[in-house]
């Protein structure tokens, strides 16, 4: 039988002090033989051995909390000289605009020196237009004093910018209206203004001529001097409410009881008696005007 014993054997490479190394050796004992080797003395502890190889990669750890926004730093807004330079062309380019319609030879879109866009006609504001009833003139009140539609088509201006342009400056009105045959007529009134709201934009006009006929101040049913109505603002001298129940709806216009003229009236539609655009004088009945162009001019 024989007997493993382990010792521990140590090599010391004194050379480099942080090197030493150990190993182990097996030394056999036969004890038939009576014989071999007799086991030495237990060595001292060898020297811790070298460091191991790198582990595997951890886990990710949990996110952080979000860290305090930091201090913002200066934008890249122009200096204050750039700036300078910036608002004067602005200021030039401004100054270049016309201040009125008055002032422009335009026909069509025209930026005016308030900020604002008109449709100019060779010196005229135009402030209603109608041609393919793409627009519902049927407004409440506030529609009809903001504007509505847009001005590369049909259009209402707004009461309030029309008080603007014309209160105090002598302006003159210009009214074209076509009917389904293409036939043309047109009416122009020498005076021209209307009131603010605090007066229901109160309408001023006089001096008619023209071969339309004079439809907007005819006998007791004269437009003139007459407040603006709407549907949801009757101010008229009518028992009821010229906008809606003259077999309307007509329209916001400047009601009397009602009236001969309404442009403001449903596009297209053919009543002969009520209901559609028209202009009663023109061709003594009601038949449906197609188009209308209403525009001012001031001095
Ligand atoms: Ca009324």
């Amino acid at each position: 039988m024989k007997l493993a014993a382990t010792i521990l054997l140590c090599v010391c490479h004194v050379q480099i002090a942080s090197t030493q190394q150990c190993r182990q050796i097996t030394v056999c004992d036969d004890e038939d033989t009576g014989g071999g080797r007799r086991r030495g003395e237990k060595g001292a502890i060898g020297a811790p051995g070298k460091s191991g190889a790198p582990g595997s990669k951890g886990s990710k750890g949990n996110k952080g909390d979000v860290g305090p926004r930091g201090i913002q730093g200066d934008s890249c807004a122009l200096g204050s000289f750039e700036t300078a330079i910036w608002e004067k062309l602005a200021e030039l380019e401004k100054g270049q605009l016309p201040s009125s319609c008055l002032a422009s030879s335009a026909y069509g879109r025209q930026l005016l020196r308030t900020g604002k866009e008109a449709f100019c006609d060779g010196g005229w504001t135009v402030f209603q237009r109608r041609f393919d009833g793409s627009v519902d003139f049927e407004r409440n009140w506030d529609e009809y004093v903001a504007g509505f539609g847009n001005l590369d088509g049909e259009f209402w201006l707004g009461l309030d910018e029309i008080h603007n342009l014309t209160n105090g400056r002598g302006c003159r009105l210009r009214i074209d209206i076509w009917d389904f045959e293409n036939d043309h007529a047109f009416a122009e009134y020498s005076s021209f203004s209307i009131e603010d709201e605090s007066d229901k934009y109160r309408l001023h006009i006089g001096g008619y001529s023209g071969n339309a006929g004079n439809s907007m101040a005819y006998e007791n049913h004269n437009n003139n001097n007459m407040r603006f109505t709407t549907k949801d603002s009757d101010n008229d001298i009518w028992s009821s409410n010229c906008a809606t129940d003259n077999n309307g709806p007509n329209g916001g216009w400047w009601w009397r009881e009602c009236g001969y003229s309404r442009l403001n009236s449903v596009w297209g539609s053919d009543g002969q008696t009520a209901g559609n655009i028209a202009w009663y004088h023109w061709k003594s009945n009601w038949n449906a005007v197609k188009a209308t162009n209403m525009k001012f001019r001031c001095n």
